[in-house]
């Protein structure tokens, strides 16, 4: 089964993370869900990262806040992708720590989403499993087909409601 890993700075971070939880479960990917601080607990980073494959995951997910230095910290240390989840800060709205995920040096890659972009960010993972796991690929296309017939319905809604008015 594909494993995926999901790293946050802080027990603070949880919350914007359900999300992302949900939708790998819901594609059938395992998650493991840690809290691991690129500050307050480095050497752990440090060990979580370089252990990660022979542990068993595909994808590293990382999320982190303010000073976001989790994900490229981790990717520092590991040939598995990692996807970095910006999550939203109290004083910048987030600006702060999208800026600290996406500014990656070259040679360092982190594929970052939005800011609390949680669920892209395990789509984007179950993406990655689904060139190597049929069962993840078929609920993705699944879940294309169903956002297409939910686009085709409020489509005809909102015409409807237009010619109303
Ligand atoms: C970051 O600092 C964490 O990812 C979190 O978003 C932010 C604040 O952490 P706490 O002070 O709430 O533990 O490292």
């Amino acid at each position: 089964m594909s494993k995926a890993a999901l790293v946050m700075g802080s027990d603070s971070d949880f919350d914007a993370l359900v999300p992302c939880i949900k939708t790998l479960k819901k594609f059938g990917v395992e998650v493991d869900v840690r809290v691991i601080s690129a500050h307050r607990s480095p050497e752990l980073a440090h060990e979580f990262a370089e252990k990660a494959e022979e542990n068993g995951y595909g994808v590293i997910i990382a999320a982190a806040g303010k000073a976001a230095h989790l994900a490229g910290v981790l990717a520092a240390f590991t040939t598995l992708p990692v996807i970095g989840i910006p999550v939203k800060s109290s004083l910048m709205d987030g600006l702060d720590s999208l800026l600290s995920v996406v500014q990656m040096p070259s040679g360092i890659p982190v594929a970052t989403v939005a800011v609390n972009g949680a669920e892209n960010a395990a789509i984007l993972a179950a993406q990655i499993f689904a060139s190597t796991d049929p069962s993840v690929k078929a609920k993705l296309k699944e879940h294309k087909q169903a956002m297409r017939a939910a686009i085709i319905e409020k489509d005809k809604m909102i015409a409807e409601r237009a010619r109303e008015i």
